[in-house]
Order: C-alpha cells, then structure tokens, then sequence
C-alpha cells in the first residue's frame, strides 16, 4: 500500500488550522502529526513511498460538490459532461466528491432511474461519488421505493416545485413524500419556484415578442422563488421532514431559510458560484435597448441570475458569513452554445437550463477568503465539512483527521488561476467565468491516497472513483 507524507504545509479543517504533517497509509489518514514528528521514534520520511512539500501551501480536504448532474436529458438535449468528463474536471478544480443526481421522470420508475444512473457512473468516475434520488412525480409506487433508499445510500432525495410535465410535483404529492420522508430519516431537497406560474408568464412574455434569454430571469421572478420557499417550509414543517433548498439565489428565499431557521426548524440551504458573482444585469449586457442578445443564454440556469442592483449577490456572501446559508454547491449542468443552448434561439423557455462550474467552485470560493468575507476555516467548511455532514459522510469525508478518507488538496494560496474555455477541462464550448483572473491555485489533488492531479498534470484513471452509500444527514438540529 502507497504511504504518502505531506510535510511543512498548513492544514486546514473547519474547526481550526495550523501547521501539521498529514500521514496517508494506503486510502486513509494515519496520522495528522507536529510538523517533522517522528513515529514511534521511527523516522517517517524514509518509511513513505511519496513526499509532498506543501511549504506556504494549505492543506485541506477535498472539496464535496453536493449537486451535480452528469448527463442528464433536459430541454431536448442532454448536459454535456459525462462522468467521466465531469469528474475529472471536479478533480482539476480540487473536488474529490460527487453527488449527482439519479433521475426518475414523470411517468417513469425509480429503479429504473436509479439503474440507469449506476451503470452510466460505473467505472467511468475519476473521484467518488454519490446520487440523491430525483422523484418526478409522487405515486404509490414511488413511496413504495422510498422505503428501499436508505439501503442504497440514497439518503436525500429532490422534488421540483417547477417543471410541470417534467418533473413537478403539486403540493398534495410533496406532502405526501415529506411525510414518508420524516418517517425513515430522509432529506428532502426542494427545487423551490412557483413553476405554473413561471409558466404562465414566461408565455405571456414570449407572446409580446420579449423572447430574449434575459427573460428568462424576468419570467422566473424573485416573488416565485420566496413564495416556493415559503411553502416547501410550511409543507416541512406539518410534515416533520428535515428540508434542504437547492440553488437558492434571491435575498428574500434566504429570508425565508433564516425565519424558519429562528424558529429553529430543520431548514438549510445552499447557494451557487453563479448567485454570488454574475447578475441578471450582466446577461443583459450592453445591449439593453434590444433586451439583450442571445449570449445571455450562457447563463441561462434555475433559478436564474438576479438582479445586482436589488442586492441579491451580497445578500447571498452574508448569508454565507451567518450561516443562513450553509454550503456551496454548483448545480453543474453544462450545455454547449452550438447545438445545444441554440435550441432556444427566439424563445427563451426552449434553451436548456443550466451553467457548468464544477472545476471552478473551490477557487471561486476562496475569492471569498481574499476578499475577507470568509475565514479560511469557514470556506473549508462551506465547500468540503458541511456537505459531508449535511449528506451523511461526516468522518469518512469533509476532514483531515486519523481514519478519515485520504482525500486531501494542496492549495497554493499565492497561486494564480485564469478561467477560460481554452484551458477549462469540463466539457463545454464556453465558460461562463470567461477571462477571470483570479487568486489561488489547487495545486495537487490526492484522492483516497492516489495522486491524482500533480504539477498540472492528471495523474488518475476513470474507475478510480467509487460508488459512496451516505448514512442518513449529519447536520441536524
Ligand atoms: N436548474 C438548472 O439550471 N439546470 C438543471 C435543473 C435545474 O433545476
Ligand atoms: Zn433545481
Ligand atoms: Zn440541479
């Protein structure tokens, strides 16, 4: 078994940092020591295979992308990273777990769903991952399956407030799966906008010839996403099922999380990279007198971009400072211009949703450590400890520490990185980070003990990541 030893750097966990070597034996930390220790009077330098010098470097665990969907058949297309292309971006960008989503549509079966997930990650993945389960439709038969989830490790599960016909569900079905949900432990995680109603006005909207992909962001308005929150939380709460709101971009949805959290009810949420740094503002771009261009369409996502000057992107940075928020994920769902986001050119509800960050979280985030909005500790936690509790791999993931997974980053603090399609390794013809300079650079990415980005080279194999079953959410009050 490969003994690695990474000496002189600063470890970081959410809990505190300081100077220490961390001791990989095989998939698993041995040993986190005072720098230069010895063990058992043994010199450990001569008894490991590989020495890093991490010297003025962090050292931290690796990134958990909580949300995440590979290949996933949407708006008459498909997301344009495979497991195998996504992961392997994941790990550039110094993420060393998944969790995607596993999808039964309207009409369909969940095992079905859930086989078809496991056979397109088998094999393929670069690092671990897991799968929440997407229920599109609540029937018998689906509660029927819920009950075999925790035996899969399927602890947490997503329904959809928006996209009737696709994947909603109404509020008597939503209740329902709460109320099985609180029943065996799950967590039920709420794409949470008024979906009917976004309909009705992304078509009256088309129908004055306002088809541009910035309405998209009009059509999708704040009042739907609060109103949604507000609801799956009054639905939670009857119910006693624990609730986690995806991608959460308006200020007064945080209000809604931060309400029920005084209240102090089992409510969370997470944020993307895209609410805190890009607005609906910049999608319109200079062109505001023509609605925009059809480049908008880059940052078409749901919930969508909002509006910088109502404050919604700051909102969101103390959100993350307060903990109305408790992580970072990136709801990485990434489609090609050409032949893809095309599809919408004269109507903006045919464009696929969706915006592909997973090799840029963890440097996004620490911008927030330059910029003093975060404590080292606190972006660590964001990005790495609290999805790994929240998603029940507390332990195992989310820390340095003896008996935890040997899944380590080296992060170089004084580093540089440039964002850019050119150079970018997910599998699109655009970044919506186009020409970010930003700082700090993941330097070496080891994945349960393996090296497996080096000295900007990928040193892993598809197959090297393997399939986590989650226990049940760590994170409760
Ligand atoms: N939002 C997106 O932007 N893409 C996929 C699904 C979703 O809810
Ligand atoms: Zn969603
Ligand atoms: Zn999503």
């Amino acid at each position: 078994m490969t003994k690695t030893l990474i000496k002189n750097g600063t470890v970081v966990n959410s809990t505190g940092s300081g100077a220490a070597d961390v001791l990989i034996d095989g998939e698993t930390i041995a040993a986190v020591l005072a720098p230069g220790s010895t063990l058992l009077g043994f010199d450990i330098e001569s008894k490991v295979d590989t020495v890093i010098d991490a010297k003025g470097k962090l050292v931290i665990p690796g990134g958990i992308d909580a949300h995440t969907h590979f290949e996933l058949p949407f708006g008459g297309t498909e997301a344009s990273d495979t497991f195998e292309s996504g992961t392997r971006a994941a790990a550039w960008g110094g993420t060393t777990s998944v969790i995607d989503f596993a999808v039964q549509t309207t009409g369909t079966k969940i095992q079905d769903g859930l086989a078809k997930w496991h056979a397109k990650a088998a094999g393929n993945c670069a690092i671990d991952y897991g799968f929440h389960q997407i229920i599109g439709g609540v029937d018998e038969d689906s509660l029927k399956a819920m009950s075999g989830f925790v035996d899969e490790g399927i602890t947490s599960y997503k329904m959809f407030m928006a996209y009737p016909g696709v994947f909603y569900s109404d509020d008597g079905q939503i209740l329902r799966a709460m109320q099985k949900a609180a029943d065996i432990g799950l967590l039920t995680m709420m794409h949470a906008e008024n979906g009917p109603a976004i309909d009705v006005l992304a078509a009256q909207l088309v129908a004055e010839g306002k088809n541009t992909p910035y309405y998209h962001g009009i059509a999708r308005a704040w009042q739907m996403e609060e109103e949604a929150t507000h609801r799956a939380i009054m639905l939670g709460n009857l119910t006693g099922a624990p609730l986690y709101i995806v991608h959460v971009s308006a200020k007064q949805a945080v209000e809604q999380l931060a309400w029920a959290r005084d209240k102090g009810w089992n409510v969370f949420g997470e944020t993307c990279p895209q609410y805190l740094y890009l607005s609906l503002e910049d999608q319109l771009g200079a062109d505001s007198k023509q609605w925009g261009t059809f480049e908008g369409a880059k940052w078409v996502c749901s919930t969508p971009l909002r509006s910088r000057e109502e404050g919604h992107q700051d909102h969101m940075w103390q959100a993350l400072r307060t903990n109305d928020l408790q992580m970072v994920s990136t709801d990485h769902c990434p489609f090609c211009m050409k032949g893809q986001k095309d599809l919408g050119i004269g109507d903006f509800r045919k464009i696929p949703n969706g915006i592909g960050s997973i090799e840029h979280r963890m440097d996004l985030m620490y911008q927030g450590v330059v910029t003093g909005e975060l404590t080292l500790e606190r972006w660590v936690e964001l990005v790495s400890t609290t999805p790994a509790r929240m998603f029940g791999m507390y332990g195992r993931k989310g820390v340095i520490q003896p008996g935890a997974d040997g899944d380590v980053v080296i992060y170089d603090p004084k580093g540089h990185t440039s964002i850019s399609a050119a150079t970018h390794h997910m599998n699109m013809d655009y970044s919506a980070w186009e020409g970010y300079e930003i700082d700090g650079h993941v330097d070496t990415v080891v994945s349960r003990g393996k090296v497996i980005i080096d000295d900007n080279a990928y040193l892993g194999a598809k197959g090297d990541g393997k399939y986590i079953k989650r226990g049940l959410s760590q994170y409760l009050i």
